[in-house]
């Protein structure tokens, strides 16, 4: 498979690299940003993480890809410190094998320490379907993890079969309403309804709620309004090198 020598040789030279995406609070102040893995291929094009994800995930090259991922947010978010810059949390997306690995909370925890780094400034995405692959290891790292600080979110939220049990057992702090419900939210008949819904049930289980995707004045200010806690999508910031973060942090 092209793609999989691609990768393979990508993660022994440097061929990856992490954009940052912002999300911003009602104020439009930055929050934190998402960290999104970036792939080049030999023509120095960029290959689409839609594409090479999935085939990370059934090689295996995930593990060592997310391991580099997960230290590579954290590289940069202390080296920005060191120059003094006044940072952010990044949120790292963390898979399914990932999150279903026994040692991933130790590894974690291994970088966090080498680094120095506040576990406070390391947020992980993880999604409801990826949870429930392996449920028991990954609610244990769950729970190691965010023992040491770190803030779990639940990324593409109301797009698989949710569990409103297990959602309540789960250490998480967020939800991120899928950018699916977002853009057809304006519609007649569209999923107003749902995004109103998944806002108040956040807020009842004491959970804050980011949005996906938002790309319009007219979609802020409707999700401002049903109380919405923070923004993410184009309309603010598309993901960005982490050179160009550097600005925003003021
Ligand atoms: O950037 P966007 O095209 O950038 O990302 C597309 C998809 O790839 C999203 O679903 C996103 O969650 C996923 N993705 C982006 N970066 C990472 C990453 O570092 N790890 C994993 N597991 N998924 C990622
Ligand atoms: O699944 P996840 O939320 O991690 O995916 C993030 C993906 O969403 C990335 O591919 C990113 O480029 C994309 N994205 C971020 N903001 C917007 C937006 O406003 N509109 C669209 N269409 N895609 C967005
Ligand atoms: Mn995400
Ligand atoms: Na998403």
């Amino acid at each position: 498979n092209r793609l999989e020598l691609l990768m393979r040789h990508a993660l022994l030279s440097d061929g990856f690299e992490l954009f940052y995406q912002p999300i911003l609070d009602r104020e439009r102040r930055l929050q934190s940003m998402e960290a999104l893995l970036r792939l080049r291929d030999g023509d120095g094009r960029m290959v689409t993480p839609t594409l090479f994800i999935p085939v990370a995930e059934t090689s295996g090259i995930i593990l060592p890809l997310g391991n580099w991922v997960i230290q590579q947010a954290c590289r940069q978010i202390r080296s920005w410190q060191l120059a003094g810059h006044r940072v952010v949390p990044i949120a790292v997306n963390v898979s399914p094998h990932q999150i279903a690995q026994p040692s991933l909370s130790t590894d974690v925890q291994v970088t966090l320490e080498e680094l120095e780094l506040d576990p406070a400034l390391l947020h992980l995405e993880v999604t409801e379907s990826s949870v429930m692959l392996h449920p028991i290891v990954a609610l244990e790292n769950m729970e190691k993890l965010s023992g040491l600080g770190i803030q779990f979110s639940i990324d593409d939220f109301g797009t698989g079969f949710s569990s409103l049990d297990r959602l309540h057992q789960l250490p998480v702090s967020t939800l991120k309403i899928d950018r699916s419900f977002v853009s057809r939210m304006m519609d007649a008949n569209g999923t107003r309804p749902i995004v109103i819904t998944v806002i108040s049930m956040a807020h009842a289980l004491g959970l804050s709620v980011i949005a996906e995707g938002v790309e319009t004045e007219d979609q802020f200010s409707t999700l401002c309004e049903m109380g919405c806690d923070l923004f993410q999508g184009f309309l603010f910031s598309r993901p960005i090198p982490a050179t160009e973060a550097v600005p925003l942090f003021g």
